[in-house]
């Protein structure tokens, strides 16, 4: 047995008694720090004879190799227990429900569009879609709008500023309709056709009731023997479907358009129950009035002649509605330009969930 037993047995139990991290270190510089009994006694190791250094010295390193495993083992086995005490105590509850994600809602307006294009779906109309800045031929003069047409001043059209690309008599701009995505599509797609064009249009115009930038749905039909019997059946089936009322009167009324002839405006019967207006039953019926909903018509055969067809071989009929209002209409806003402010608490008042897609089985629109 070494001279240094007794040493390292009573290290050992003082190591193993440590209390914490500071009793330790504490230990550790009481015997391995440089003022350290097992330092002190390496320091012996000089001023031995070579042959009681050979006995010596392996006995010391050993007690100091022994003190020190000591010291790791012990504070191996404090930082193990700390982390099961703190594993112990901050146990997380999995039963717990997740903390919401936050979601965005579907504007009403896209909301509509949606409505509008599963409705006419089933009536076999398929989706168009086009360039927002168009030029003079499209947006004007291809719908039979002369030069003097009003709608062609500086002051009810943006026009682009005149460059290389576009002179100054025939400026971009953008559309005032949705007509140019109908021509555009009877020049590439031919007849028979049953499109609707939605989507944004421009007009140089704001006040309470109009924004420069709004949105319309437009609906063409080409094809043979083609009446105003097919246009008042097709407005009725879509109003109904859109409004979910089975009780829709609609009233033709002689109109004006450049680009249809005859042309008709489309009143619709409603009533106003507790200060909204509730669509159905005649405006001529007690309690109900007309109000003008749509613009609408039969092409009139110079727009099929110059999109490129024979107008005595197809004819069509075409209407137009702003989108906007009718998102008013049906889900009861009272102010155009909340539509377009962007402000959050309307948003999250009128928007609708992305899981409440419209589908005609589930009933258009339908919600609680
Ligand atoms: C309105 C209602 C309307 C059309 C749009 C149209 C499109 C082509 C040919 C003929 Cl390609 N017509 N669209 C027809 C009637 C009315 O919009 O109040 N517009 C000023």
């Amino acid at each position: 047995m070494s001279d240094y037993t007794t040493l390292e047995r009573d290290a050992r139990a003082r190591i193993d008694a440590a209390a914490d991290l500071a009793a330790l270190e504490a230990l550790r510089v009481e015997y391995l720090g440089k003022q350290g009994s097992v330092s002190a006694l390496l320091k012996t190791l000089g001023a031995m004879s070579p042959d009681e250094r050979l006995e010596k010295g392996p006995q010391i390193q050993g007690l100091r190799q022994a003190v020190s495993d000591a010291l790791g083992a012990r504070k191996a086995a404090m930082e193990a227990a700390e982390l099961e005490a703190r594993l112990a105590s901050e146990t997380v509850d999995l039963t717990l429900p997740a903390r919401e994600a936050p979601a965005g809602s579907v504007h009403p307006v896209s909301q509509v569009m949606d409505e509008l294009a599963e409705i006419f779906a089933d009536l076999g109309f398929s989706v168009a879609t086009g360039p927002e800045i168009e030029d003079d031929w499209y947006n004007f003069t291809a719908l039979n709008m002369p030069e003097s047409h009003p709608a062609r001043a500086m002051h009810d059209t943006f026009y682009f500023p005149a460059d290389e690309e576009s002179p100054a008599d025939g400026r971009m701009l953008l559309r005032t309709h949705t007509s140019p995505v109908q021509i555009r599509s009877m020049m590439a797609l031919g007849a028979p056709l049953r499109i609707i064009a939605p989507g944004r249009v421009y007009r140089s115009d704001s006040d309470a009731t109009h924004t420069p930038m709004f949105h319309q749905v437009e609906g063409l039909v080409i094809d043979r023997d083609i009446h105003l019997g097919h246009l008042k059946w097709t407005l009725e089936t879509f109003l109904g479907a859109f409004f979910e009322r089975e009780d829709i009167v609609l009233r033709l009324r002689p109109s004006y358009f450049p680009f249809t002839e005859p042309s008709v405006e489309v009143d619709v019967g409603f009533a106003l129950e507790n200060g909204k207006r509730v669509l159905g039953g005649s405006g001529d019926a007690p309690g109900h009035a007309w109000m003008e909903l749509l613009g609408s018509g039969m092409v009139n055969r110079r727009v099929i002649e110059m999109a490129g067809l024979d107008p005595d071989e197809w004819q069509g009929f075409a209407f137009g509605v702003g989108v906007d209002r009718l998102a008013m209409l049906k889900y009861g806003m009272d102010d155009l330009r909340a539509f377009f402010d962007g402000d959050v608490r309307w948003l999250r008042h009128y928007g609708f969930s992305f899981l409440d897609q419209p589908t005609l089985s589930a009933g258009v629109g339908a919600r609680a």
